[in-house]
């Protein structure tokens, strides 16, 4: 232990056991009483200290077993076919990292679902496949490989693949351990099981898509963003340019962020997205913050050094960014670009006013690795 972090020399909880403070708390015990001092160090620690771990999940690996399930569970009977990401320290609350879950789902050619909607918010990044499409309280989206969609808190979804041949598997986001936490949970399946789509198909995209504000359209007051899907090809030529016009940041490359385009703010109110740019043969430098991060690998290959251990990745591949770890990202190859999305607790973070973020300054702002 740094003499930074002492518990004894800084003046900390530090009594030990006698026997007669051992029966003392048993005392307490019977009461659904305890003493602070016995868990105080653990219970306000010096700095963030999550049960996750940072863990890279290979597409390569897991698809086959996720194309294994389309024969063993039919979609409606699993509710959502989906295998999750689980990380070993999280067992206990199906968390990805932190608070946000995350899995992919699979739907075979002509699959749909029933409409349901909850208190938890979800998003989607597609993986694979030209069929998806889902409704969200009555606009039916249709997104492909690397588009982004949201499906904010309390709106009816329902999801399908209208494709004659192959899988759609897209990575869907929630913040379920986040209600859950937050003993906030609420669960229903709509009245008549299907929606009645409108008959525009995208109708968010086609009203809000374009960095202007709409005439004519009712004045959207929901804590939510309007535009509701954000195709890829739209979002990699905006980096692009951006790459063009600045530097971008030391930490993330060239990124931005899916925002609300009403207000610029984040998408929903429990969960923000990025995506980011590495140019070829860019590493950035370490930082880290408080909020959890899972990142998709959308086009490249590089590696990312989290809490001083190496994950090499190429596209497909999911990771995740524990808060407070420090992270640094680098695109392996020469001559493309690498892109990352991800998403995260952020606006969790700085609504409750827990947002902080440091540099790492030693070694020339790069974690030594084992
Ligand atoms: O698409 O409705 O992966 O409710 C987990 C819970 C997907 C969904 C998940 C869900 C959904």
């Amino acid at each position: 232990m740094t003499a930074e972090y002492d518990d004894d020399r800084l003046g900390r909880a530090r009594v030990s056991d006698t026997p007669e403070l051992t029966a003392y708390y048993g005392e307490l015990a019977e009461l659904e009483a305890g003493a602070l001092w016995t868990v105080a160090n653990d219970i306000e620690p010096w700095y963030p200290q999550p049960k996750s771990v940072p863990v890279r999940w290979r597409y390569d690996a897991l698809r086959p077993l996720v194309c294994k399930a389309l024969d063993l569970v039919k979609a409606d009977d699993a509710g959502r076919r989906v295998v999750m990401l689980v990380n070993p320290g999280r067992k206990d609350v199906s968390a990805a990292v932190g608070l946000l879950y995350t899995g992919l789902q699979i739907m075979g050619p002509g699959e749909s679902m029933t409409a349901h909607r909850h208190q938890a918010a979800a998003l989607r990044f597609v993986h694979e496949g030209t069929g998806a499409w889902t409704i969200v309280d009555g606009q039916k989206l249709k997104v492909g490989p690397r588009d982004f969609a949201i499906t904010p808190n309390g709106t009816w979804h329902e999801h399908g693949n209208d494709a004659d041949d192959g899988p759609v598997i897209w990575q869907d986001g929630l913040d379920i351990p986040l209600v859950n936490a937050m003993d906030a949970g609420f669960y229903e399946v709509h009245p008549e099981l299907y929606q009645q789509p409108g008959k525009v198909i995208n109708s968010s995209v086609l009203t809000y898509g374009a960095n202007l504000l709409p005439y004519g359209v009712e004045k959207w007051t929901r804590p939510y963003s309007p535009l509701l899907a954000y195709p890829w090809e739209p979002t990699y030529q905006s980096l692009r340019n951006l790459a063009r016009a600045t530097e971008g940041s030391p930490y993330d490359g060239v990124i931005a962020e899916y925002t609300n385009p009403v207000t610029g703010g984040s998408v929903m109110p429990t969960m923000g997205a990025h995506m980011q740019l590495l140019r070829p043969g860019q590493s950035t430098k370490a930082h880290r913050h408080t909020g959890s991060v899972i990142y998709t690998v959308a086009k490249g290959r590089g590696y990312s050094v989290i809490a001083g251990q190496r994950y090499d990745w190429q596209q497909g591949d999911i990771f995740c960014v524990p808060s407070w770890a420090w992270h640094e990202h680098a695109n392996l190859d020469q001559g493309e670009d690498a892109c990352l999305f991800s998403f995260n607790d952020f606006p969790v973070m700085r609504s409750l006013g827990f947002h902080r973020e440091e540099a790492y300054t030693d070694n020339g702002g790069h974690q030594p690795t084992e």
